[in-house]
């Protein structure tokens, strides 16, 4: 391998330099990775919102991807936003030939904002033909739901039953123990539900499932990662105020080039949520909208 190892990146384009490629780019570079990138969609967007995207044709995609891969190897593959169902089959068929390859999934179904990059045929195209290929998968707790959903109906059904136990309850206590207890219930049931997507998750092929919870309530924002045999890692952060662009680009980017760099999937986990941290605690507001993280924060010399 050579000193900097290269990582293979496919995305969207997010011309604010918020999100999509160009986070995956600024992260890579950051942790000492060389980026290589497949463009897969171009979007119209600002800090506040995406305006339109244009999904690139999968041939296109396929041969950037192949042209690259022919000439430098590659120690880590991150897929991003993918944007059809022709590039998801294409992106499929080219991986399947590098099954060696650690490959990080980030399964881009909407911008952080919830402006919609994708729909159920993606969904259903993700499902099929990468998961069965896929090293760590990365959705946030929005994302596990929607990955797992059509199969949700058992789960939903206990998931009202535990509500049921919950407020039904009459044994005794202080108000206040109550709501602690309730809210407590309520944690469980999230956590519950999270886990079961998660092994859906493993079930359909992934081998490890990375799951982030800054959409589920509370004071902290706990992010789970989980293989066949159940959570493999859990920690807790502090949530941070404000509302940003492309936390999830930079997390499965930064997953993606710690395995590059030889860690292994809890490290991995561990390392990327810490630097993900720090490059959320030291975004910036480039402009109207969403605030923006600094992957290159340590080079600012305002490191705490
Ligand atoms: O954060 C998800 C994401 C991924 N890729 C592109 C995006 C976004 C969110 O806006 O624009 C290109």
């Amino acid at each position: 391998m050579p000193p900097l190892p290269a990582v293979l990146v496919f995305a969207g384009t997010d011309p604010t330099g918020g999100a999509g490629l160009q986070a995956d780019i600024l992260t890579l570079a950051s942790l000492g990775c060389h980026p290589l990138s497949v463009v897969t969609a171009i979007t119209v967007q600002d800090t506040a919102g995406v305006q339109d995207f244009l999904p690139i044709d999968a041939e296109w995609i396929a041969d950037q991807a192949r042209s690259v891969l022919e000439d430098i190897p590659v120690a880590a593959i991150k897929l991003g936003m993918l944007g059809s169902v022709e590039a998801i089959a294409a992106i499929a068929e080219v991986v399947s030939d590098y099954p060696n390859i650690p490959l990080v999934l980030d399964p881009v179904l909407a911008s952080g904002r919830g402006d919609p990059l994708g729909n159920e045929d993606l969904v259903a195209a993700m499902r099929d033909l990468l998961f069965p290929q896929t090293t760590v998968v990365t959705p946030n707790s929005l994302e596990a739901r929607r990955l797992v959903e059509d199969m949700d109906e058992d789960a939903d059904d206990d998931e009202d039953a535990a509500n049921e136990d919950m407020t039904g309850r009459t044994d005794e206590g202080s108000a206040e123990e109550h709501t602690q207890r309730n809210e407590d219930d309520r944690e469980d049931a999230a956590e519950l539900n999270l886990n079961e997507c998660a092994q859906r998750m493993i079930a359909m092929g992934c081998e490890h499932v990375l799951i982030t919870g800054a959409h589920e309530p509370g004071a902290q924002v706990a992010n789970t990662l989980y293989n066949e045999r159940g959570i493999m890692l859990r920690l807790k952060w502090d949530r941070l105020p404000g509302s940003y662009h492309g936390s999830g680009c930079t997390l499965a980017s930064a997953m993606a080039a710690y395995l590059a760099l030889g860690l292994d999937v809890t490290e991995a986990a561990k390392e990327a949520q810490e630097y993900t941290y720090q490059a959320l605690k030291h975004a910036f507001r480039p402009g109207m909208g969403q605030f923006v993280p600094d992957r290159l924060f340590w080079a600012r010399g305002d490191d705490d």
